[in-house]
């Protein structure tokens, strides 16, 4: 998003710092805010209600700089960022940047400043279960997916009946996907799915194996990601009918970004391949 808000260097008195006097005694802040969103319809009807009215943002950063008291600038900023990316509709993106003008550190300083970017993320999640009430542990999971911090559920496809691929010697598995808007980082997401198949009393035995409970994260906008933890696409999607069939309900057009294929090109390619044997990609 090319369009910007920006508000820069709004002065506000408040508490943050490590050392107790500027707990107590409080000093001058420097905020600054790039509010990355749309303002085209604003811009051609000159209503306000399509854009940020930016004085009330001013006046929210004012407040919750003074309401809180934290150690770190890089907390207050962090804490800024997300409350102005949930108040805000249609804020895609934002940039703070917190300022110390003379901070304390003995030694003469114009400013000291903490600057960060952060946005709203979309991820596809997919569900599965084949072990107890496999439907309630699907929609047990659509709702702990929207509690997580700052989280949305924004579709859900519908739940398949489908049979166990990998290790065939098990129950048939209900699957589902989801997409969500989040703030969170992958690793974060990733932290989130684990604690939510914990609760679901998921043990992990055998890899493929029965489950109460899989959540896998299949794309996170359309980042590449291999590291130790986290395959980001899930390495084995473009596989899996049982992925792909309800993706291509919520996203048929959302494209791999490696592979270069849309969901529902991926789906057709298994749907050939079943009937000649290897899946090829591409
Ligand atoms: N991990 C890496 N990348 C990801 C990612 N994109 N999303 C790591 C989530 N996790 C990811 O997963 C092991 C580790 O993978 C995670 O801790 C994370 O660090 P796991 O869930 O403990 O292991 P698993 O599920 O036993 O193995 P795997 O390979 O994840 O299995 P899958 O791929 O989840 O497949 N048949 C049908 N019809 N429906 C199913 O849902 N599911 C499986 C399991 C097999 N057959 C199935 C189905
Ligand atoms: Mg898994």
């Amino acid at each position: 998003m090319a369009d910007k808000i920006k508000i820069e260097n709004l002065e506000v008195f408040a508490r943050h710092g490590v050392f107790p006097e500027e707990n107590r005694l409080g000093q001058k802040f420097l905020v600054s805010a790039v509010l990355y969103m749309d303002v085209r319809e604003a811009g051609k009807t000159d209503k306000l209600g399509a854009s940020a009215d930016y004085g009330e943002v001013c006046r929210f950063i004012d407040t919750f700089m003074k309401e809180h008291t934290y150690k770190l600038i890089e907390r207050a900023a962090e804490s800024l960022a997300a409350e102005l990316l949930t108040r805000i509709p249609k804020l895609e993106k934002v940039k703070v940047e917190i300022g110390k003008p003379w901070a304390p550190v003995g030694l003469p300083l114009k400013t000291v400043s903490v600057e960060i970017e952060r946005q709203w993320h979309t991820a596809y999640v997919a569900l599965g279960s084949n072990m107890g009430d496999r439907r309630a542990f699907l929609d047990g999971a659509v709702m702990s997916l929207g509690r997580l911090p700052h989280t949305k559920v924004v579709k859900v496809s519908s739940y398949y009946e489908t049979p166990p691929y990998g290790m065939t010697e098990q129950a048939d598995f209900l699957n589902g996907c989801l997409k969500l808007l989040t703030l969170l980082t992958p690793e974060e997401l990733l932290d989130g799915l684990l604690g939510i198949e914990r609760e679901a009393g998921r043990e992990r035995v055998v890899r493929w194996g029965p489950r109460t409970l899989d959540l896998d994260i299949i794309f996170y906008d359309s980042l590449v990601l291999e590291s130790e933890d986290l395959c980001i696409p899930h390495v084995e999607m473009h596989k899996r009918r049982f992925v792909l069939e309800p993706l291509c309900e919520i996203a048929p057009y959302k494209r791999h970004p490696v592979y270069g294929r849309t969901v529902r090109e991926m789906l057709e390619n298994i749907e050939s391949a079943s009937s000649e044997g290897e899946v090829k990609i591409p």
